[in-house]
């Protein structure tokens, strides 16, 4: 899984906090109790948190690709698959319309994404609440985050409190400029933006990575003093 990165990816020693620079400074009020509530076109919008503890846990090891090239390799995950709380939870108590294609998350620090729902079916996705056996931190999306690493890390929501489904991606506002966002975003595709070549956005990108570490440590160093 390690060895042989996608394309335009490198390793980076351990994992660093990372996102657009206007989240840097942000952080969920409340890290410590998850929240998810279920919108959008259902026929009942709820809190559905304490719906998860009825579902089987699960662990898994994967690779996490940054759209700006750095990828930080064996993460362990635990949480819950995305499609058990979608199939065995969210349909039943939430029961969104049958049209349902896309599913739009949002994020206590005001970040948000968007996944076609087919993708978040998929078995490798996880709303995760420990990363390699300890309780999320912060920084890595406490209480509760997606985790989908088919897909570039912009995906990967951290701070989790809200899905949303939809028939259509008409409701759907971008978090950064639209070239930044594809929809889909798969690695193995390099589907790193919309309307520009994954390679010229390697490009672009890549002198970003180091900055904004260190922008995002900075903050994170300043709000947990
Ligand atoms: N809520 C929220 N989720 C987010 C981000 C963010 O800034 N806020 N950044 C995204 C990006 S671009 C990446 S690469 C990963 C980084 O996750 P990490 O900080 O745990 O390394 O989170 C993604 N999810
Ligand atoms: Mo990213």
């Amino acid at each position: 899984m390690s060895s042989n990165l996608p394309p335009g990816q490198r390793r980076i020693e351990g994992f660093p906090r990372f996102g657009l620079t206007r989240f840097a400074a942000r952080f969920p009020e409340n890290p410590n109790a998850v929240k998810l509530e279920v919108g959008g076109e259902v026929e009942s919008a709820l809190d559905l948190s304490a719906a998860l503890r009825e579902l089987p846990r699960v662990e898994q090891v994967s690779d996490f690709h940054c759209v700006t090239t750095w990828t930080a390799t064996s993460l362990r995950w635990g949480g819950w698959r995305y499609a058990d709380f979608h199939e065995r939870v969210a349909v039943s108590r939430a029961r969104p319309k049958s049209s349902a294609r896309f599913v739009v998350l949002k994020a206590a620090d005001g970040g948000r994404t968007i996944l076609p729902l087919e993708h978040l079916l998929a078995e490798d996705v996880l709303l995760a609440d420990t990363l390699n056996g300890e309780p999320l931190t912060v920084a890595h999306g406490a209480p509760l985050r997606l985790v989908a690493p088919a897909h570039y890390g912009y995906k990967s929501l951290k701070h989790l409190c809200r899905i949303e489904y939809w028939s259509d991606d008409s409701h759907w506002r971008p978090a950064a400029f639209r070239f930044m966002d594809h929809l889909e975003a798969r690695v193995a595709r390099e589907e790193r933006g919309r309307g520009a070549p994954g390679w010229l956005l390697r490009l672009l990108y890549r002198p970003l990575v180091k900055p904004t570490i260190a922008l995002f440590a900075r903050e994170l160093a300043r709000h947990t003093r």
